[in-house]
């Protein structure tokens, strides 16, 4: 198991972390830096960590860097702003050989602000009506990958949205996935290269737009639904009224038939999507 930390600036937090890793009985540590103007290259060499300074933008590209250096059968993903606790690598450790990606779930996470909280669990949850999945916590920064399946990822949609795009694309593309519950902890020392407001926004959009492009089926189903209901009951009701002699309502037929022919819409891409994922599934075997 090789542990991936990719790192931005943190040399307050990154001695420490290292040290706990190490304690934890993982000595393959693989530091992905962002050119770091700190310490922190310097600190990760002295600690005995490699260190690969990233191609590509982000931490996308500090993760893709990474990924093609790796050379153990399996990578574990933390953090470099010690918010994640190495303690819980050994909770990954069992679904070795069994999953090809283990998402860890912030299960206690009062070291995280109020509207943080809110704004993860709206995205979390967008995300997993998207896909069908259950993962509760899509954006943390603790995760296990076969190394094997990570080398086809594409992390193409924007530098900081790579926890949900590694999700999505292992969850379609890749073999078994689960979820453990860890920690979290309050970063240590440095500067959040998060903007609260921003990025929730764009985590959102993403969301949307990794649905569209890995389950384009689940997406367009839920949009054929949200206008096909309505749809049939305005129509309904129209002709309810016609029939029972409240008069003949233009508009309410006309809403009606426009709503009906956006659902019909969604229902045809859905249809479409759906033959594209056999005809690709049957050429993959
Ligand atoms: N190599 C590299 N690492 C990055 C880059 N941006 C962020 N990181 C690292 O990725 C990890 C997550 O970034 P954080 O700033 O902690 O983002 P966050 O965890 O969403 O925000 P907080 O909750 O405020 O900690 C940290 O270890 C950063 O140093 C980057 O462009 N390149
Ligand atoms: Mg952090």
């Amino acid at each position: 198991l090789t542990i991936v930390i990719p790192t931005l600036n943190e040399e307050k937090a990154i001695s420490g972390l290292i040290d706990e890793v190490k304690s934890c009985g993982f000595d393959k540590i693989l530091v992905a830096d962002g050119y770091s103007v700190d310490k922190t290259v310097e600190i990760a060499k002295g600690k005995g960590a490699s260190v690969l300074l990233q191609q590509g933008k982000g931490k996308a590209g500090a993760l893709l860097t990474a990924f093609r250096a790796v050379d153990t059968e399996y990578l574990l993903v933390m953090d470099g702003d010690g918010s994640y606790d190495p303690s819980d690598i050994e909770k990954f450790l069992p679904l070795i050989g069994h999953c090809d990606f283990v998402k860890g779930v912030r299960a206690r996470n009062e070291n995280m602000s109020r509207l943080h909280k809110l704004g993860n669990s709206i995205i979390s949850k967008t995300f997993d009506l998207l896909f069908g999945t259950a993962l509760g916590d899509v954006c943390s920064g603790m995760y296990l990958l076969k190394t094997e399946a990570v080398r086809s990822l594409h992390l193409e949609k924007h530098p900081l949205t790579v926890e949900q795009e590694i999700a999505a694309e292992m969850i379609q593309y890749g073999g078994p996935f689960t979820t453990v519950s860890i920690g979290y902890r309050k970063r240590i020392g440095g500067v959040s290269k998060t903007r609260t407001w921003s990025q929730g926004f764009r985590d959102l959009v993403t969301n949307f737009d990794l649905a569209r492009t890995y389950n384009p089926i689940m997406l367009f189903s839920a949009v054929a639904t949200a206008f096909l209901i309505p749809a049939l009951l305005v129509l309904f009701y129209a002709t309810f009224l016609y029939w029972s002699g409240g008069g003949y309502h233009n508009g309410y037929f006309i809403s009606g038939l426009i709503l009906l022919v956006l659902g019909a819409q969604g229902l045809t891409v859905a249809t479409i999507a759906a033959l594209l994922r056999r005809i690709e599934r049957r050429l993959a075997q």
